[in-house]
């Protein structure tokens, strides 16, 4: 167990700046206005660092900067563009402690997730759109004996980036890596409630970077992100956010006929069929913990399993288990490693989720487990954290429809296999899903029968850069990880020639 002290206390891992700017150019620059918003740290509820509040005037000096470096930068080779992606993977392996106790104070999760999940998912990332770009081919079409189509890759040129709060470095680096592999330059926004980590990630990566290749612009959703999402000197834009924020995106986007991708809000469902009951223990317990990862980063991930169907003949004694075991998950400091839930990542979504507590026991579901908001006591007494809360009801109710994005879990029965493909697909989302069964024919016909861009069979949560990752329905366009992300961030060039010595 280690427990990392608190910044800006003797021994911490991590020492703030108490402002931190724009990064544009290959510099830190002031707002335009001058204008500074505070950032609140989900452990305490304490701000610990006042962040430049960009504006349009703002998103304009990073979009000139892009525009300068981005030529020269499309142009060196991809195995230049892999050194510099490598050397980025290198600096967050070196400085894993420091940014993961950035990323803990900044966004409220339990250290031992950026320590094992997002920050060595980061640098792998990197690492894999390095040797992606290096590894893609072009293509040819042989028209006829003297005629032939070469498709070329190229860059878009600038694109824009807008990152949520739940994953704020990883959800960077998942849209930084192909771009910056595929020789575009970027802007990118982060969520106004997690800024810093990201700016303690550029602290470290800024100048391996040619200035201006990387643009960062803080501040609010209308204030920043909109200009830059509706600036027609962008070739594309890339979100991650709230269902409602990516039609927005997509309206601005149409305006200037850029493409997007968006990776929108999900109601992921878990399917537990009967026979894992009858499986060995080593699978039964590894399905108990599938059911226990709703509360997994306080369930702020796009796709928390936060519906559960539980197969009939099984649902009470699985239930039991199973609320029995998310009862000892450990809720704490989040700077303790032992710790396994920590804070909400705002004020704001603490609220919503209790909101939707109070909603599913007005509508009559009723509570397995937790329900309150929790109180941790001393340095953490105003910090923002909810018990691990498991609800009974029906897929009809809204807790079982709309995105509570908190530790909270609507678990229902189903009769048979129609029935459970039924209540899974009965939903706005498409986001994940996952699948429990010992039977190999229900668990690969489930998997392709919900309609869902990942569905995890036999294990969940699982986010290695080589698959790809995306919505069916509400939950968003387009896909990312995986090689075929850099499709998202090239343009094609087809290049028809005359080898003929004969007039046309
Ligand atoms: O999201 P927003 P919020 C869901 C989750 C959460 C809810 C609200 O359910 O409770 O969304 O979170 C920027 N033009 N997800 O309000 O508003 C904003 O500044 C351009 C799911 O934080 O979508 C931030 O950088 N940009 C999700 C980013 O969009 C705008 C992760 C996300 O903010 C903008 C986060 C605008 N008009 C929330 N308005 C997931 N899929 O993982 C906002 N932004």
């Amino acid at each position: 167990m280690t427990i990392y002290a608190q910044p800006g206390t003797e021994g911490s891992k991590v020492t703030f700046k108490p402002r931190y700017e724009h990064w544009i150019g290959g510099q830190w620059v002031k707002p335009v206005k001058g204008q500074y918003f505070e950032d609140i740290t989900p452990v305490t509820g304490k701000p610990f660092a006042e962040v430049a509040r960009g504006t349009a005037e703002d998103i304009d000096a990073a979009l000139d900067a892009a525009h300068k470096a981005a030529p020269a930068w499309g142009k060196t080779s991809p195995t230049e563009r892999a050194a510099v992606l490598n050397k980025i993977a290198d600096v967050i392996d070196a400085n894993l402690e420091l940014l993961a106790v950035a990323e803990t104070w900044d966004n409220g999760k339990p250290v031992r997730e950026p320590l094992n999940a997002d920050l060595p998912l980061a640098s792998d990332h990197f690492r894999y759109f390095a040797a992606a770009i290096r590894a893609q081919d072009g293509d040819h079409a042989e028209l006829d004996a003297d005629t032939v189509a070469y498709q070329f890759h190229e860059p878009l040129g600038v694109v824009g980036q807008i990152i949520p709060w739940n994953f704020p470095i990883l959800m960077a680096v998942w849209k930084l890596a192909p771009a910056l592999a595929a020789g575009n330059a970027v802007v990118l926004k982060p969520a106004e409630q997690t800024p810093v980590s990201i700016l303690v990630l550029i602290e470290l990566i800024g100048d391996i970077l040619p200035p201006g290749v990387l643009n960062i612009v803080n501040g609010f959703g209308v204030e920043a992100g909109k200009p830059l999402a509706s600036s027609p000197r962008i070739r594309k834009i890339a979100f991650t956010g709230e269902t409602s924020t990516g039609r927005l995106i997509s309206q601005y986007a149409s305006a200037n006929l850029i493409p997007v991708t968006l990776e929108l809000g999900g109601k992921s469902p878990n399917i537990f069929f009967k026979d894992i009951a009858d499986a060995d223990d080593a699978f039964y317990d590894k399905a108990q913990e599938g059911f226990a990862l709703f509360a997994f980063n306080q369930g702020e991930v796009c796709t928390a399993p936060s519906r559960a169907l539980i197969h009939k003949p099984i649902y009470d004694s699985f239930l039991d288990t199973v609320t029995a075991r998310t009862a000892k998950a450990i809720q704490g400091n989040p700077l303790d490693t032992d710790t396994q839930v920590g804070a909400q990542a705002s004020n704001d979504q603490l609220e919503k989720i209790l909101s939707y507590i109070d909603i599913g026991k007005q509508e009559g579901a009723k509570v397995r487990l937790g329900g309150e908001r929790a109180d941790l006591g001393g340095d953490f007494a105003e910090g923002y954290y909810v018990q691990p809360t498991i609800f009974e009801g029906h897929n009809k109710m809204r807790l079982f429809q709309e995105e509570i994005f908190g530790p909270v879990v609507a678990v229902t029965s189903f009769e048979d296999y129609d029935d459970a493909i039924s209540i899974a697909n009965d939903t706005l989302y498409g986001l994940g899903a996952g699948v429990w069964s010992r039977n190999g024919n229900v668990a690969y016909r489930a998997g392709r029968d919900i309609q869902a861009g990942r569905v995890w069979v036999n294990n969940y949560h699982a986010y290695p850069a080589g698959a790809a990752f995306g919505g069916y329905k509400s939950s968003g366009i387009g896909r990312e990880n995986n090689k075929l992300a850099l499709d998202h961030y090239q343009q094609t060039k087809n290049l028809l020639v005359s080898y003929s010595e004969n007039a046309l």
